[in-house]
C-alpha cells in the first residue's frame, strides 16, 4: 500500500494542498480522534477508549462518515455528535459485563501495589573514556514472559526488562557514569499487529526489533537510543550513560523505529533515577517513604491478554490513538499501598501511548509538586490536581499525617488508579519541610541564537484515508534541517496547526516553557502569516523548572528555550503519543561541533 507522500516538502507545513497533491484536506478533519488531552475523559463525542478499541473497529466506510460529520462536530453541532455517537457507540447503553475486557468489573484494591526492585550492577567494566578506569556494570535482557494484573485475572504475555513490568528502576549518582547492556532476548515473532506500511516500510526489517532510551538523560549520541539503531533478538548493545546531570526522574523505554509503540504498549518500560547532594541535603522522604507509581492505561481482551486495537485494514493495521481502560499503576489493576501517617514522596510517571492524566486524591487533598520531568521546581507548589501527558513526570509529596486513618484514591476525572490505606498511627516522625528547594535560574530570551518556528501538522493520505503527523511537514528520513550549535541557546516556537495537544519531547536536552499563545490557525493555512491572538501565558509555577517534555496545545504557539549542551551528534524530537511518533511525527536534529577559532 504505497503512500505518496514524496511532495511534502513545505516546510512551512502552511501549503493550502497539506502536503499532498491535488487534496485539500480541512485542518479540523478528525477521522475519529483528536481532542485527546485537553478533552475530559467519558465525554459522550470523545470517549476515546471505545472507539479504538477492537469491539469498535474503525472501518473505511467509517472514516468517510466521520469526515463528513467532522466539520459540524467541531463547531459543536449536537446533531452531527449524537449521530457520530452512535456510530461509534453502538453498545453505549449496555452496562459493562464482569469480564477481563471490562477491568472496571474487577473487584479495586485487592492487590498491593508493587514497588519495582532497585537494580543491583553486574560487576565493572572499563570505562570507554577514562583509562584504567572502572564503571558499574549493568545487564538487562528483555524477554517476554507472563506477569498477574490483578487477583482475578489470568497470566498476561508481556514484554520485559529483566523479567518485570515496569523494568526494575536504575539508580545512578549525578556524575558518576554506567553502563548497561540491554540485551534483545525477544522472540523472533511479535504479539502485537505490526504495521510494515510505516517509517522504513521498503526496508527488509526484522519483525521485532528494539532498542533502548533513557528519557531525558544527557547521553552521547551513541548511547542514546537513535531509532535507527535497533538490533534483533540475539543481539545486545551496551550503552555509556555518563549521568552529568542534576537529580531527576528519568526513565528507559524502548524506541525502535516503526514499532515503539507497541513494544512500550507490550512492557518495555522503567524508571531511571539520578540523584545528587543538592536533592539530598533537603532531607525529603525516602526509603519505604519514596514510591514511584508508574501510571499506563492498557486494553484487555476475553483472556486478559492484551489487546493492541487496529484499523481494520490488515496491512495497515496503524491506528491514530489508543486508550485503554485497564489503568495499571506499576503494573496493576486497582493496587492499594498502606502509608503512615506522614509525608511521601510520589514519584509519578505517565508511561500511556496516548492518554493523559488528570491527577487528583478523592478527597481533593492538597498534595505538593516538588519536581518536574528534568528535577527540582525552586519550591513547592501547592495543588490540587496536576496533569500528565504521556512522558512528563512529576515529582510530588503528599502528606497522609491530614488523613490519618481514612482510605484516599488516587484518580484521574472518573478513573480510581489505586488507594491509599493511610494508618491512623506514624511510627515515623513526620520529616522536615524544606520551603526552598533548588533554584532554577530562567533562561532569558536574550541568550537565544537563533529561533525557529517550526510546525506540527496533520495529514489525510488520499489513498488510504489514513492520517500521518509530521513536524515541520517533513518526513523522518530527509535531511536534517534543524543542526544547533553545541553550547548555543534556541527558541524553538512549536506551531501546532492540529486539533491534538502533542506533548513534545527532545532528546538530549532540558529547556524551559517560556511561554503559550494563540495564534490564527486557518489564518495560517491559507496565508502562511503568523497572526498572534491574545497575551502570551506564562508558564504555571509547576511548568516552570526545567522541562524534557512539553504540552503543544492545539491552535496555539508553545515557545520553549533550551541551552543545546552536553554532547555533539545526531539525536530526535518527536511527539510522545507513540501512535504518532510511529507515524512519524518524529524529526532528527543535530548537535554541531563548535568551530574552532
Ligand atoms: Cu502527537
Amino acid at each position: 500500500m504505497a503512500r505518496d507522500l514524496t511532495r511534502v516538502t513545505d516546510v512551512s507545513g502552511c501549503a493550502g494542498e497539506y502536503g499532498f497533491s491535488g487534496w485539500k484536506v480541512p485542518r479540523y478533519f478528525r477521522p475519529f480522534l483528536g481532542h485527546f488531552g485537553a478533552e475530559p475523559q467519558g465525554n459522550a463525542w470523545f470517549e476515546p477508549e471505545a472507539l479504538l478499541s477492537s469491539r469498535n473497529v474503525i472501518g473505511r466506510r467509517q472514516l468517510l462518515i466521520a469526515a463528513l460529520l467532522a466539520p459540524w462536530a467541531c463547531k459543536g453541532g449536537t446533531r452531527s455528535r449524537e449521530l457520530s455517537r452512535r456510530i461509534r457507540h453502538p453498545h453505549t447503553s449496555l452496562p459493562p459485563r464482569a469480564s477481563p475486557s471490562h477491568p472496571a468489573s474487577l473487584a479495586r484494591f485487592v492487590d498491593e501495589l508493587p514497588i519495582p526492585q532497585v537494580l543491583m550492577p553486574d560487576g565493572t567494566r572499563p570505562d570507554p573514556l577514562v583509562a584504567g578506569a572502572e564503571l558499574p556494570f549493568y545487564r538487562i535482557a528483555m524477554r517476554q514472559t507472563e506477569v498477574s494484573l490483578h487477583r482475578d485475572l489470568p497470566p498476561t504475555r508481556v514484554w520485559s526488562y529483566a523479567g518485570s513490568v515496569p523494568g526494575p528502576t536504575i539508580e545512578a549518582r549525578s556524575g558518576q557514569a554506567i553502563l548497561i547492556e540491554w540485551r534483545n532476548e525477544l522472540p523472533e515473532k511479535h504479539f502485537l499487529p505490526v504495521d510494515r506500511t510505516l517509517c522504513g516500510k521498503d526496508q527488509n526489517l526484522p519483525e521485532v526489533r528494539a532498542v533502548v532510551h533513557v528519557h531525558g538523560a544527557r547521553t552521547p549520541a551513541q548511547s542514546d537510543g537513535y531509532p535507527s539503531d535497533w538490533y534483533s533478538p540475539g543481539h545486545s548493545f551496551i550503552s555509556h550513560y555518563p549521568n552529568h546531570q542534576d537529580a531527576a526522574t528519568l526513565w528507559y523505554h524502548d524506541h525502535a523505529l516503526g514499532i515503539s509503540r507497541l513494544n512500550q504498549y507490550a512492557g518495555l518500560f522503567g524508571l531511571f533515577l539520578i540523584r545528587d547532594e543538592a536533592e539530598a541535603a533537603l532531607d525529603l522522604p525516602q526509603g519505604i517513604h519514596e514510591v514511584p507509581l508508574l501510571l499506563c492505561d492498557r486494553q484487555l481482551d476475553e483472556r486478559g491478554q492484551l489487546l493492541y486495537p487496529t484499523s481494520g485494514f490488515p496491512d495497515a493495521p496503524w491506528v491514530p490513538e489508543v486508550y485503554g481502560d485497564a489503568h495499571l499503576v506499576n503494573g496493576k489493576l486497582f493496587p492499594f499501598h498502606e502509608v503512615e501517617p506522614c509525608r511521601y514522596r510520589l514519584r509519578l510517571l505517565n508511561a500511556s501511548n496516548s492518554r493523559f492524566y488528570y491527577l487528583s486524591l478523592s478527597g481533593g487533598q492538597r498534595f505538593y509538586v516538588i519536581g518536574s520531568d528534568q528535577g527540582l521546581l525552586t519550591e513547592p507548589v501547592a495543588v490540587t490536581s496536576l496533569t500528565l501527558a504521556p512522558a512528563e513526570r512529576a515529582d510530588v509529596v503528599v502528606d497522609f499525617s491530614e488523613i490519618a486513618g481514612e482510605k484516599v484514591v488516587l484518580q484521574s476525572q472518573a478513573f480510581e488508579l489505586m488507594q491509599f490505606r493511610v494508618a491512623a498511627k506514624a511510627r515515623a516522625k513526620r520529616g522536615s519541610w524544606p520551603k526552598k528547594l533548588r533554584p532554577v535560574t530562567r533562561l532569558s530570551p536574550s541568550l537565544s541564537v537563533k529561533t525557529r518556528t517550526l510546525t506540527l501538522n496533520e495529514y489525510l493520505d488520499p489513498k488510504t484515508k489514513m492520517k500521518l503527523m509530521l513536524l515541520n511537514a517533513a518526513r523522518f528520513v530527509q535531511p536534517v534541517t534543524e543542526k544547533p550549535v553545541l553550547d548555543s541557546v534556541e527558541i524553538w516556537s512549536l506551531v501546532n496547526l492540529t486539533e491534538d495537544t502533542h506533548p513534545i519531547h527532545l532528546h538530549l536536552v532540558r529547556f524551559q516553557l517560556l511561554d503559550r499563545q494563540k495564534f490564527d490557525a486557518d489564518e495560517y493555512l491559507t496565508s502562511g502569516k503568523l497572526h498572534l491572538q491574545g497575551p502570551p501565558l506564562l508558564p504555571k509555577p509547576e511548568e516552570a523548572g526545567w522541562k524534557d517534555t512539553i504540552r503543544a496545545e492545539t491552535g496555539t504557539v508553545t515557545r520553549i528555550i533550551a541551552r543545546f549542551e552536553g554532547y555533539a551528534g545526531r539525536y530526535v524530537w518527536h511527539c510522545h503519543v507513540l501512535e504518532h511518533g510511529d507515524n512519524e511525527m518524529m524529526r532528527p536534529f543535530e548537535v554541531t561541533a563548535r568551530r574552532k577559532t
